[in-house]
């Protein structure tokens, strides 16, 4: 049998947590012959809401799940973990302004940079759900220099996956026939679901739906102002499509994208597409053997341009704004 992978998952009692946890433990996020570990990190409040979640765990016995342990120490409940699903982060409450946002976020993603920098296993893997998620990446990253840079990534699959689920929509086809989506830089209403290098059924997407105020006018801001939607029906944000986008970005950064495919993910810029290098932006990635690449030699039309260059402008702000508080 196989030593068991350790998967750290931060922010354990909150809604996320809830769906990502049951799911890890079944299989879903390494595969169905991959024992896992679980670590939950939470702040002291919430560490007993995570300990019912953990009666919970062991009460489905799930057969690969080897060992829940709970912890509100950073560095405990990241030593030796193999995956770290940072999703605990500080929400945005009335009448914060966005500096408060990135000071009060630096105060959580700083100490676990530095934990995963000082503990975690020589091949751990990094994804940053909790918002604002590139920039949270980002500090993290650099308070762990021990830790290549790749290894820090952010989530922008659930956008990626609602970008899917609207394209198959409107083109009534399977989201299984959609190909090469690619979500552009920040996890934010800026983000730019790209259509244009897209494929339906392997023909081009834009082409093929060729609705182009569709594209402009429904398409982007469905996809982008998704979140909002989903708080005005249901009264709550994003859980389990956000869980199972975690689920996908991580089973895929493993495993591997299919050939003829690509995924997103935020990952630090080479430079590539004119993103200026360090920033944590998404990027149509290609996945193998455990390492992502991102895809070359596409080529950028003037709007495309403008969009992507809008949101990569927001994560300059971004990192402007936590350099100055000294996080980064
Ligand atoms: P909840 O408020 O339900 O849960 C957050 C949990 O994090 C709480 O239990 C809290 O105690 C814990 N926490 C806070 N500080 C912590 C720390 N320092 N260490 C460990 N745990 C800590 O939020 P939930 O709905 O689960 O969302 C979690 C994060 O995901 C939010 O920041 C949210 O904005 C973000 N999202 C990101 C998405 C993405 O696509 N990247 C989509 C969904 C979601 O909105």
């Amino acid at each position: 049998t196989r030593t068991p992978v350790t998967v750290t998952v931060t922010g354990a009692a909150g809604q996320i947590g809830y769906a990502l946890l049951f799911r890890i433990a079944s299989g879903a996020l390494l595969g169905p012959d991959v024992p896992v570990k679980l670590r939950l990190l939470e702040i002291p409040q919430a560490v007993k809401a995570a300990e019912g979640t953990a009666m919970e765990l062991d009460d489905c016995a799930f057969p690969l799940l080897s060992g829940v342990e709970i912890f509100d120490d950073a560095k405990k409940a990241f030593a030796g973990t193999n995956v770290a699903l940072l999703v605990g982060a500080r929400p945005r409450t009335k009448g914060m302004e966005r500096g408060d946002l990135l000071e009060a976020n630096g105060g959580i993603f700083k100490p676990q940079g530095e934990a995963i920098n000082a503990g975690a296993a020589d091949d751990v893997k990094i994804l940053v759900v909790g918002n604002p998620a590139n920039t949270n990446a980002l500090i993290a990253q650099q308070h762990a220099p021990d830790v290549p840079a790749e290894r820090f990534t952010a989530m922008t699959r659930l956008d990626h996956n609602r970008a899917i689920a609207q394209v198959a929509k409107k083109a009534g086809v399977a989201v299984t026939d959609i190909k090469k989506l690619t979500i552009w830089g920040n996890h934010s209403a800026t983000q730019y679901p790209d259509l244009f290098h897209a494929e339906i059924a392997g023909k081009n997407a834009a082409e093929t739906v060729n609705d182009r105020d569709w594209l402009e006018n429904d398409f982007i801001p469905t996809v982008a102002k998704r979140g909002a939607a989903i708080i005005e029906a249901r009264g709550a944000s994003s859980a389990a499509s956000a869980a199972s986008a975690a689920i996908d970005h991580v089973h895929t950064w493993v495993n591997g994208t299919a050939d003829g495919d690509w995924t997103s993910m935020a990952v630090v810029s080479d430079g590539s597409y004119g993103v200026p290098e360090g920033l944590i932006s998404s990027f149509p990635v290609t996945t193998k053997d455990g390492k992502w690449e991102i895809v070359q030699g596409l080529e950028i039309d003037e709007f495309s341009r403008g969009r992507i260059d809008a949101s990569v402008a927001e994560l300059s702000e971004e990192r402007d704004a936590v350099r100055k508080l000294g996080l980064v």
